[in-house]
């Protein structure tokens, strides 16, 4: 479906003018009712599917006391015979420069905390994302957008919808295939009344739901009010933005579970897929994809007296009970002072502080449980 009559729809189905759709899919990009709705400002993204090998731990060591693995901490880090350790080959949506998918878009510094999530997509009210998903994975998948508006033919969800033809193509985007998905940021896609100006919502591959997922293929939107957008879309209001998501990784549901017993174990025939003990093995207990500290110390570093926006998800299945807690300071959520927030399975949260207590801070959640299988980051909080 073509964007003009994308926008077509949207004025129609919005209330306004209506002549909007007798004037049919030849009307000027620029007739003025449509301009009034969504704004000419395309934001295009190249975003593929891609295998890596992640690890949960990669300094092999807890980073929180600085010291090995030990004691309980070994049931999710220690590799052997018939444990898989801390490296998963995984899935993860990496953004590329152009469509030609060659040269991966470099991360900016103030982003190297995402870890294992997709690349933050961002929007301001109004605009238009074209997103260009490339899947170089050996299995099918699909982009699927909390927020936005999308048509059928972006929605990235295979089901009995009574669609065909195009509108199936973005559903299930196969091995080597391309789709190019049109969400288009609405007002009621941004930030509402208790918000500030700053919306937040995740994007997901959703063809076998709850296996792309527990594989590595989630990552964080941002949609920000027009009246408060930074060229780049940021938010004027906001100097530092962080963004962490709480998930169980549950390794025993991954696409790559066989590849990474046979990769990872040191003698494979000898894993039992009933074995208790080898499935608790693989629940990996992560903070943005890190265990144990692993997250770079350096990647979520504050500026005191800066104001900072921090977005928290949550991902997973009925254990993904968890309760983000900040040393070191307290934070404002939706107008209460608190030091902890509760997230659930796809929460979307959006917290606001102002560090004023320099130094290196725990971030963890406070569920007891998750605290010994190592929910549990740093970050800092510099002059
Ligand atoms: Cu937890």
């Amino acid at each position: 479906m073509s964007l003009q009559r994308t926008l077509s729809i949207l004025a129609v189905s919005l209330g306004f003018v209506s002549a909007c759709a007798d004037e049919g899919p030849t009307a000027p990009a620029s007739t003025p009712a449509v301009a009034q709705i969504v704004s000419p400002l395309t934001r295009t993204y190249f975003i593929a599917a891609d295998e890596v090998i992640w690890d949960y731990a990669p300094s092999g060591i807890n980073q929180i006391f600085n010291r090995p693995f030990e004691g309980e901490e070994l049931v999710f880090t220690a590799r052997g015979d018939d444990r898989i350790g801390t490296a998963y080959k995984k899935a993860m949506y990496r953004e590329y420069t152009d469509a030609s998918f060659t040269t991966l878009k470099a991360i900016p510094p103030e982003w190297a905390h995402l870890g294992m999530m997709g690349p933050l997509i961002r929007a301001v009210v109004d605009d238009t994302l074209k997103i260009v998903l490339k899947n170089n994975l050996p299995f099918a998948v699909s982009l699927h957008p909390h927020g936005f508006f999308y048509l059928k033919d972006s929605e990235g969800t295979p089901y009995d919808d009574g669609t065909s033809g195009g509108d199936k193509k973005d559903d299930a985007v196969p091995p080597g295939g391309t789709h190019t998905y049109t969400w288009v940021a609405l007002e009621r896609s941004g930030p509402g009344p208790a918000d500030g100006s700053t919306a937040f919502w995740m994007y997901h591959s959703h063809v076998d739901e709850v296996v792309d997922v527990y594989t590595g293929l989630a990552g964080p939107i941002i949609i920000t009010a027009r009246a408060a957008a930074r060229e780049d879309g940021s938010s004027k209001d906001f100097d530092r933005e962080i963004i962490t998501n709480f998930e169980v990784f549950d390794e025993n549901s991954s696409h790559f579970l066989d590849y990474n017993i046979a990769t990872f174990t040191g003698k494979p025939q000898k894993v039992r897929l009933d074995d208790e003990e080898f499935v608790e093995s693989n629940l990996m207990h992560a903070i943005n994809g890190y265990v144990y500290g692993n997250l770079p110390l350096d990647a979520m570093v504050l500026t005191k007296g800066e104001k900072v926006r921090w977005y928290l998800m949550g991902m997973g299945t009925e254990v993904d009970l968890h309760t983000a807690h900040w040393h070191g300071m307290t934070v404002l959520h939706r107008g209460a002072r608190t030091d902890v927030v509760e997230l659930l399975p796809a929460s979307m949260v959006m917290v606001d502080l102002e560090p004023d207590n320099v130094g290196t801070w725990l971030f963890h959640c406070h569920v007891a449980d998750h605290i010994a299988a190592g929910m549990v980051v740093r970050f800092q909080v510099v002059p």
